[in-house]
């Protein structure tokens, strides 16, 4: 405790800290909430940077700050009130960094958002709202004045993905490419229109925005009294990005019937309640901006979310689990069967996730 009280104080805080208790439950970054003994001054949030998956915190910090500037002042210029309950605040050092190096671990520090919550099971209602507010986060940043660059390096690159995948099957270290070569044909047959994202791209059809690139429902808080989403918290992956990035892991996550590495395949179904519900939030905050390109693809963006994990897991598996935390020797296999299944689920409802798109633009219009 006593080193976290000296990292504190390395930051610009306002108040005496009284209290330091871990909080929440991330698996990638430690996080702790850090009372304050006035009342007139906030609590906060100290966070260690996990700098093995996020090698570049300064690349990373630099996102985050560019991204929470922009939305505070589109927030002041159109007077709302609770600016910090909206968006993320980070506290600078007395250099103006927003974080610190302490024994070669980096830590930062945000403001606590008082009488909010965040949710792990998704509703009709709340993957509305959970539309809505990513497609108003992405909406506010239409403008960044700069291109962000990747803070994981090709991180939603799905040429890349196959292309690690194509490396550990070659390599097949741990011997197990014998036994997933009927995963690795359906994966092999779709690689093609997968990676169509990344080809529009470079004929200059598609464009990247600022993304979320982390959309699942527990990376939002709710105002403890309306229910309504009030922030977009965890901005460690916000970059350049197909807008494939937000839809379609919302959809992955949070529209599947069952837990990403459930072993009964008859359970996972893709839920459209919970796709129409998100899809008609999502095009009423951001279908503005979108192009017809991106609205016409979002039943793809679906699919390629699907389809990457599934292509990561098994490239994983191949590798012998070197990235992904195991509970049990076949896990990553498990998770691969988990996300084929879910895709074939959503290509089997692509006609009615189309017909649902093209009757919200034609209301629209
Ligand atoms: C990782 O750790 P978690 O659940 O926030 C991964 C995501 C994957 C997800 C699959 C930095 O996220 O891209 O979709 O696992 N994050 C990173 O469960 O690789
Ligand atoms: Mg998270």
């Amino acid at each position: 405790m006593e080193r976290l009280h000296s990292i504190v104080s390395c930051f610009q805080i306002e108040g005496t800290p009284s209290e330091i208790k871990p909080l929440g439950s991330g698996l990638i970054n430690d996080t702790y909430i850090v009372r304050t003994a006035e009342t007139a001054a906030p609590d906060y949030v100290l966070q260690r940077i996990n700098h093995k998956i996020f090698t570049d915190p300064d690349l990373l910090q630099h996102n985050i700050e560019v991204v929470t500037d922009h939305i505070r002042s589109k927030y002041e210029a159109s007077g709302a009130d609770d600016i910090d309950r909206r968006v993320l605040r980070f506290i600078p050092t007395p250099e103006g960094k927003t974080y610190t190096v302490s024994d070669g671990e980096y830590w930062r520090m945000m403001v606590f958002i008082p009488r909010a919550v965040t949710r792990e099971e998704v509703t009709s209602e709340l993957s509305y709202d959970a539309g809505k507010a990513f497609g108003r986060f992405q909406a506010m940043l239409t403008d960044v004045p700069e291109v962000l660059e990747e803070s994981i390096p090709d991180f939603h690159n799905m040429e890349f993905r196959l292309h690690q995948l194509d490396e550990a099957v070659a390599a097949d270290p741990a011997g197990r490419v014998a036994e997933v070569k009927s995963l690795l044909d359906a994966i092999g047959c779709r690689a093609e229109s997968m990676c169509r994202a990344e080809r529009m791209h470079r004929e200059g059809k598609l464009p990247k925005r600022v993304c979320h690139c982390d959309t699942k429902i527990n990376n939002m808080m709710f105002d403890e009294s309306s229910d309504r989403v009030i922030c977009i918290i965890d901005l460690d992956t916000v970059m350049s990005s197909f807008i494939f990035s937000d839809f379609g892991d919302f959809m992955r996550t949070a529209a599947c019937t069952a837990a990403e590495d459930e072993p009964d395949t008859g359970k996972i179904h893709f839920n459209m309640d919970i796709f129409k519900a998100f899809t008609r939030g999502y095009i009423e905050s951001a279908g503005e901006f979108l192009l017809p390109v991106e609205i016409e693809n979002l039943p793809y963006a679906a699919e390629r979310f699907a389809y990457m994990q599934a292509v990561r897991f098994l490239a994983d598996y191949i590798n012998g689990d070197t990235y992904y935390k195991i509970a049990y020797p076949e896990h990553n296999l498990v998770r691969t069967k988990a996300q084929m299944a879910l895709l074939y689920d959503m290509e089997a409802k692509e006609p009615e996730m189309k017909a649902y798109i093209d009757e919200l633009v034609a209301a629209r219009s």
